[in-house]
């Protein structure tokens, strides 16, 4: 049994997806098996869906981006949707996709992207791959450019290639060079190292995130 017009019943009180809150079949909707013991399934079979860039934004402090994009129309059941596998995007760069989520009542895709190279400018595509139970008619894939709306999305710190091993290691060798120049009669230099060291230890027990790159440049430059 389907029905593109009339009553159905999908087993909650929501509009957008294809079942109204009063139970009637939504345009571009048909719904299938509604009856007292099963619930309604609705399948989106409307105009195809159109994906354009909605917003760039740099993350503050990261080499990170959030890439937003609006989903015309705006369908509820995306969220129900296993996200992770939904999306595919290609971008001339080196990064990865640590998050994905949409917001149902904006009809927005939003991918959080941590790049390792600039991404700013650089040529992407992306494709959805929606549940055909559910979605009918696909949207095309959209190829755009990547331009941030406030800062750049360039490569400014390589804070997170900084693994503790290699921190732990650099201070090491700043100790090794301190008690270096101690035992050979420069004190001053020495004193000044060791200081420094303490400096980057006690920055990394309380500000794991934002010092590291600024206190490893006053350590070069002293050294
Ligand atoms: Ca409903």
């Amino acid at each position: 049994m389907s029905s593109s017009a009339g009553a159905c019943d999908d087993g909650n009180k929501l509009g957008g997806d294809g079942c109204s809150e009063t139970c009637q079949v939504e345009t571009y909707f048909r719904c299938y098996n509604g009856s007292a013991s099963s619930a309604s399934q609705c399948v989106y079979e409307g105009i195809p869906l159109e994906l354009t860039v909605d917003s760039v934004t740099h993350s503050d402090g990261l080499n990170q981006g959030v890439l937003t994009f609006a989903v015309s129309p705006a369908l509820l059941t995306i969220k129900d949707m296993n996200l992770s596998q939904l999306y595919s995007l290609s971008c001339d760069s080196v990064y990865s996709v640590s998050e994905v989520s949409y917001d149902s009542a904006k009809g927005t895709l939003s991918l959080t992207v941590d790049y390792s190279e600039d991404l700013e400018d650089r040529s992407c595509n992306l494709s959805l791959s929606l549940d055909p139970s559910l979605v009918r008619s696909q949207a095309s894939p959209l190829s755009f450019v990547v331009q941030s709306d406030d800062l750049p999305l360039i490569v400014v710190n390589n804070l997170s290639a900084y693994s503790t091993f290699t921190f732990i290691f650099e201070i090491l060798s700043y100790i090794v060079l301190a008690v270096f120049c101690l035992s050979f009669g420069h004190k001053l230099i020495g004193v000044e190292l060791l200081v420094c060291c303490q400096m980057a230890f006690l920055s990394l027990c309380l500000y794991p995130e934002k010092n590291l790159s600024m206190l490893f440049s006053s350590i070069k430059s002293f050294g």
